[in-house]
């Protein structure tokens, strides 16, 4: 496999990073996962947009353009000969001293990967996930902003190790308001009478590009969508509920708590979505070559 590693394709042996980096050291850095379908990335530019914008959030420079950046995660990705991949880039904050001080830091690094992703085994995509909800909140704003990419998902990991030991696959995270955030690597979104509804951003959640494209589909379907504070309550009455993200996709939720959501089978509009997103991910999406 070779990875792409500050501005040279190398052997995956050859892909090392320091000690002394201090994305190892502290987390600090910020990630994108991106995927490519029958050879288009897809989103390509809005994921490394929001790269740059998680970096800028963290005063981190990141030292090539945004198309420059887009044409090494499309060389990766055709010098492993893929046609579909799933796309890991990581811009760390590269190698100082010991100590926080970002500022000693002379130079990111940044490194991209291209193969492959499974979240969630096949049948749950045709049966459903059970999905729990955690005792580890969503971090407020003003601990660790949310909506950064960041390489500190401590958070997101315990979220899972409580999903995992609860039994599930996944875990529905509240924020310290007691509001449904989102999932630990993914966005949730409920139907209830025929209209979609999925967290406010600001209630803690990434915003996410699948969540965005999901709420454009609904849009051109005439699906109406309302961002709005949900609470547990809201999911219990739902009439469907799924989540998105870029390794998810579009997976049905039919249970939180043990307790069903609406017949307790992935729903209608949730089949609909699904289908949707699949075509527009295989069809649409900047060619690699
Ligand atoms: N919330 C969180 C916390 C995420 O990390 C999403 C929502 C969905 O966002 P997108 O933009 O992908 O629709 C994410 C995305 C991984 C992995 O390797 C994680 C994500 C995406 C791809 C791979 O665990 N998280």
């Amino acid at each position: 496999m070779k990875i792409w590693l500050d501005g040279k394709l190398v052997d995956e042996t050859e892909a090392k990073i320091s000690v002394f980096d201090h994305g190892l050291l502290y987390g600090d850095g910020v990630f994108e996962g991106l995927r490519c379908y029958n050879g288009r990335i897809f989103r390509l530019e809005n994921h490394v947009k929001r790269l740059f914008e998680s970096a800028r959030s963290i005063v981190m420079d990141i030292p090539w353009t945004q198309p420059e950046v887009c044409r090494f995660i499309c060389e990766t990705v055709a010098a492993n000969n893929l046609t579909d991949a799933y796309i890991r880039q990581v811009v760390t904050r590269g190698a100082g001293e010991l100590g926080l001080n970002p500022y000693l830091c002379p130079r990111p690094s940044m490194f991209i990967i291209a193969s492959s992703i499974k979240l969630y085994p096949e049948e749950c995509y045709t049966a459903g996930l059970a999905v729990i909800t955690c005792a580890t909140r969503r971090p407020p704003p003003g601990a660790l902003m949310p909506q950064v990419k960041s390489l500190n998902y401590l958070n997101n990991v315990m979220a899972k190790v409580e999903a995992i030991q609860g039994n599930a696959l996944e875990a529905v995270m509240l924020n310290e308001q007691g509001y449904v955030a989102e999932c630990t690597g993914d966005n949730i979104f409920i139907v209830k009478d025929g209209v979609l509804h999925t967290p406010l951003v600001s209630d803690g959640g990434l915003n996410g590009i699948t969540r965005a494209v999901i709420i454009e589909l609904a849009t051109a379907f005439g699906i109406p969508v309302i961002e709005r504070s949900l609470t547990r309550y809201d999911i219990f009455i739902a009439d469907e509920a799924f989540l998105t993200g870029t390794a998810a996709e579009v997976i049905p939720m039919i249970s939180l708590d043990r307790r069903k959501i609406g017949s307790g089978e992935p729903g209608p509009l949730t089949r609909r979505l699904m289908t949707a997103y699949h075509e527009l991910a295989a069809t649409t999406g900047t060619p690699i070559t």
